[in-house]
């Protein structure tokens, strides 16, 4: 049986969709949560310097689409065929530029930089937000059938549905104006083992 391993630092981050889609297949995985203090001797021992790694029967893979990319399609949610795969990494594309864009809000939040969390709230995060969820909604319009591409659940579901539980756990009403956010999230989070992972998952601040 092939051996999964998935390493990163004891946080969802950068690191938990790599595990939520294993967790979706039903696939068991080594979840290896490395400690901040035993960083550095690993750090010059992996591909790219920084976490999360996959290993595959002892094959690594650095960086998180990558490895997203490479799990969804070895259990069939990367999208039905090569356009709507072309797709679902549209999306996830743009997600990352989403990210990089809010960066200094969450950065601030979390306590990992100066700045003023609520004029980067105002300044960053909200209209970053608005202009991205803007564009996803107009992909769960298009689809139409409650997920982001095509008709079926695909790793990108998972990707903006995480992130989506993340807002709504620190301000509920955020996405009142995204209704349909709210219900892809429920949606996606309602699948059988993903509800389970999520029930049993450690819990993390992020
Ligand atoms: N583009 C990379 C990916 O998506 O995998 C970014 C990875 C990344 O930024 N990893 C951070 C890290 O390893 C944690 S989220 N930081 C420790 C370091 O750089 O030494």
């Amino acid at each position: 049986m092939v051996h999964y391993k998935l390493s990163y630092f004891p946080i969802r981050g950068a690191g938990e969709i790599a595990r939520q889609i294993l967790a979706f297949a039903g696939q068991e995985f080594e979840d290896n949560r490395i400690p901040k203090e035993e960083w550095p001797a690993i750090k010059p021992t992996t591909p790219f310097g920084q976490l999360p790694l996959l290993e595959v029967d002892g094959k690594v893979l650095a960086q998180s689409h990558a490895i997203s990319r490479y799990l969804a399609r070895q259990f069939g949610i990367n999208g039905k065929c090569p356009w709507e795969e072309a797709q679902v990494n549209s999306v996830a594309d743009q997600f990352k530029d989403y990210l990089n864009e809010v960066r200094p809000y969450f950065m601030a939040k979390m306590g990992f930089s100066d700045g003023d969390v609520e004029a980067l709230a105002k300044d960053v995060f909200l209209p970053g937000f608005t202009k991205h969820y803007g564009f996803f909604a107009n992909f769960l319009k298009s689809s139409g059938s409650g997920y982001l591409v095509g008709d079926s659940l695909t790793w990108v579901d998972l990707l903006v549905a995480q992130h989506t539980a993340d807002l709504l756990a620190a301000n509920a009403s955020l996405l009142d104006a995204y209704p349909q956010f709210k219900a892809h999230q429920e949606k996606v989070h309602s699948n059988a083992n993903i509800k389970k992972w999520l029930e049993t998952r450690p819990v993390t601040p992020f």
